[in-house]
């Protein structure tokens, strides 16, 4: 905040996402508990997601259609329709440029608009988040909700504070005092590994974080624990990052101790394998090439990838090509400082012909 100019970022998510384009084309689901993805047999699958009707009953994205046939025994489990999405999904961007160029979509449902200067000159970025969930329920039979800050990391977590068709603005006056209160999970980065270790410190909410120095934080999360530092204290200058053509997607780890022992390379393949996934999921990319990066504790540093014909399938396959990878690298009487995994070569199975299983890339989770 000190001396960067402040910013109008509007980050907008749209709500329930696949299951609303359900209803609103199917007017048989309408008022229901429907789930989208996984399968009513409890055939294995996973819900994609669940109307707000079904989340009453505690149905959430992720979760097994076994599970969740338990919670919600009337629940209506719906084929999920790719292209439907991505039609409301450029509807929507279309209704973003009509207030500003500067348009960062994450995924299909969301974005991060940069208002600072829009384009019909109505300088609230308030009545332009407004103007657009109008928009969006007006031409598409839709709703968003809408977070309004100074900053991404604020206007993110505000778009979530009232959903369904919410509108929440944070205004700088109240970003550190509403950053103190925030649990860790919700900070940017923070997994569900790092959370638990945060709070086995002892460390639950924004303001024990505040507690510590910017050094400490370092020694004890890496590279993250600078970003940390900064969020906390309300401090996000990462820039809205208009079409960016992302050709690859990483992820790599530095460990506080050099691993030894396979067991625990592999735990770690997997880990990342988890962290890679979720972004290509987000970013809704599939890819045919992975990319295994390991460091050795005297720094030297070899590569290896694979391709495959196909389009990655899952997470089981993703994490056994990079235990195969490492299986062609020498670790024997080695120390190793760290792994990276990358993805590239992207495809995308939407866009091939038909077949039964395109319907269902769900298990990328
Ligand atoms: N999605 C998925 N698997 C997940 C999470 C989400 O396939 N584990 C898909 C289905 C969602 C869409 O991505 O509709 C958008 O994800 P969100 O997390 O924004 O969830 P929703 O839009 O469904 O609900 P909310 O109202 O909570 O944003
Ligand atoms: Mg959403």
């Amino acid at each position: 905040m000190e001396n960067s100019k402040q910013r109008k970022i509007i980050h907008i998510d749209m709500d329930a996402f696949y299951a609303s384009v359900e209803q609103r084309d199917n007017a048989g689901y309408r008022g229901k508990p429907i789930a989208v993805g996984g399968s009513p047999e409890g055939r294995g699958g996973v819900v994609a997601t669940a109307s707000y009707e079904a989340r009453k009953f505690g149905v959430r994205s992720a979760m097994s259609s076994k599970l969740a046939k338990q919670r919600c025994p009337d629940l209506i489990f719906v084929r999920p329709r790719f292209e439907a999405y991505k039609e409301a999904s450029l509807k929507i961007r279309e209704i973003f440029k009509r207030y500003t160029d500067l348009i960062e979509p994450l995924s299909l449902d969301e974005a991060y608009l940069d208002v600072s200067e829009d384009k019909r000159n109505i300088g609230s970025a308030i009545e332009i988040a407004k103007q657009i969930k109008d928009a969006i329920k007006d031409e598409l039979q839709l709703t968003a909700s809408a977070g309004i800050s100074i900053n991404k990391f604020v206007a993110k977590i505000a778009s979530d504070l009232d959903k369904p068709n919410g509108l929440t603005f944070i205004g700088p006056s109240r970003i550190e005092s509403f950053m103190e209160a925030l649990p860790v999970e919700k900070f940017f980065g923070v997994g569900k590994v790092t959370a638990d270790r945060m709070k086995r410190m002892g460390l639950f909410t924004g303001a024990d974080l505040k507690k510590l120095t910017e050094d400490q934080l370092i020694s004890h999360f890496g590279k993250s624990g600078r970003f940390y530092y900064k969020i906390v204290r309300g401090i996000d200058e990462r820039e809205v990052q208009s079409s960016r053509e992302t050709k690859s997607v990483g992820a790599e780890d530095t460990f506080p101790y050099d691993l030894r022992s396979l067991d625990e390379m592999h735990d770690e393949l997997d880990k990342l394998s988890t962290v890679v996934n979720e972004r290509m999921r987000r970013n809704g990319l599939q890819a045919r090439t992975v990319t295994l990066k390991v460091k050795y504790h005297d720094f030297k540093q070899v590569t290896r990838s694979t391709s495959i014909a196909d389009v990655i399938a899952d997470i089981g396959q993703l994490r056994s090509l990079a235990k195969q990878l490492l299986a062609t690298v020498d670790i024997e009487e080695k120390r190793i400082r760290l792994l990276g995994i990358t993805l590239s070569n992207f495809g995308s199975r939407p866009e091939r012909p038909e077949s039964p299983t395109e319907q269902l890339p769900l298990d990328l989770i």
